[in-house]
């Protein structure tokens, strides 16, 4: 098999991660870079040695031939982006949040079936190993049907430092944080008719939310909880670990802080450590976002070359970007909100 060609375009903090995964990965190398701002561009350039480097995504496109695009700007710059790769029919990857508005994820999806090019949105949360591994138990059918879930997300962690865009927006935890665990319920627990909302504000040095909770009906019949907040001080800081908890028919799942997943069913009660494992060249406490940056960019790879469409493709994105939206316009209204109605 022919390696296959990428390009990143966006070279900030968390692009770094996305580098490292691609050197990890076989049969894919990352042959450019762009970033508007030539200190970012001469960072990523020199730390992964990559010559080709563009201040501009128009000038990549026309300089290089491309399998494949990796967008890890910020969401202003998603669409005009992922409409570039569509019009030069380059499969293209895309960061979350997936756009800044439900109509622009939309309009780009579109775009990409038109072109007949494949899209992937870098939805990782799911496929963080403590998360798979609850989802392998819900496939195994120890636990029954599940009728209840909660996916818990609550910290103080200082992401603000790394991320300074994220205490500037109008909306914060729900777009940025949420979407993750809105995107994991949807992915154990199927995908959802309503949901409702409230949020707060806690922290008063930032513009948006950073408290969130959502009740959601599940159409397959489980009724869901996810929270999260960014102003939760605890005795052991968890970040970035996702709290699970889901009740079935015959037993329980519980994925506790520490990685300690407890399942009840009907073979009684099984205790195992789920923690993900410490890559090379990770740091904890992001080790487990890094792992599971490795597991979407492999699935993106084996996709492409099986012809298959990704399991965050654009088309399923707009279901979990669909959440977000419906969660902000529910904890405008206090009502709750049907996603039929935006989808
Ligand atoms: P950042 O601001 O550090 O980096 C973005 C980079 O993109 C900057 O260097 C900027 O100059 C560049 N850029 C912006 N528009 C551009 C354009 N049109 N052309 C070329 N370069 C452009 O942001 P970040 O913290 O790295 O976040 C990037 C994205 O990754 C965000 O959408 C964020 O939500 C997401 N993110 C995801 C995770 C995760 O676990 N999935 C974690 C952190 C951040
Ligand atoms: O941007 C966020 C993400 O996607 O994961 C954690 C984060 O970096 C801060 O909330």
């Amino acid at each position: 098999m022919t390696e296959l060609r990428g390009a990143l375009i966006g070279c900030g903090f968390f692009a770094v991660n996305q580098m490292h995964a691609w050197r990890d990965i076989a049969g894919v190398s990352i042959v450019a870079i762009c970033d508007r701002d030539p200190e970012r561009l001469r960072i990523v350039g020199d730390q992964f040695g990559i010559a080709r480097r563009y201040t501009d995504a128009t000038t990549l496109f026309a300089g290089e031939s491309l399998d494949f695009v990796d967008i890890a700007t910020t969401a202003p710059s998603h669409r005009p982006l992922v409409e570039m790769a569509a019009r030069h029919r380059v499969p293209a990857i895309c960061q979350k949040p997936f756009a800044p508005t439900l109509a622009d994820a939309k309009a780009m999806v579109k775009a990409c079936a038109d072109a007949g090019v494949k899209l992937m949105v870098h939805e990782n949360f799911r496929w963080q190993s403590p998360v798979q591994a609850v989802r392998a138990v819900l496939d195994s059918g120890e636990i029954g049907t599940p009728f209840f879930g909660r996916i818990s997300f609550r910290s103080a962690y200082d992401v603000f430092s790394g991320q300074p865009y994220l205490a500037t927006g109008k909306r914060f935890i729900i777009e940025d944080l949420g979407i993750h665990s809105l995107d994991i319920a949807r992915f154990l627990l199927g995908d959802v008719s309503t949901i409702t909302t409230r949020t707060a504000r806690i922290n008063p040095a930032i513009a948006g939310e950073d408290v969130a909770t959502m009740l959601m009906d599940h159409k397959s019949g489980p009724t869901s909880v996810v929270d999260c907040s960014y102003a939760t001080k605890l005795a052991t800081e968890p970040f970035p670990e996702t709290l699970i908890e889901i009740d079935g028919s015959d037993g329980t799942i519980r994925l506790a802080q520490g990685y300690r997943l407890t399942v009840t069913g009907k073979n009684g009660t099984k205790v195992t450590d789920a923690s993900p494992p410490l890559l090379p060249w990770a740091s904890r406490p992001w080790h487990n976002i890094q792992e599971s940056v490795v597991a979407i960019q492999q699935h993106w790879v084996d996709c492409l070359a099986a012809g298959r469409e990704p399991a965050t493709s654009g088309a399923d994105n707009l279901k979990t970007f669909a959440l977000v939206e419906a969660a902000y316009a529910g904890a405008a209204s206090r009502e709750p909100v049907q996603l039929d109605a935006l989808l």
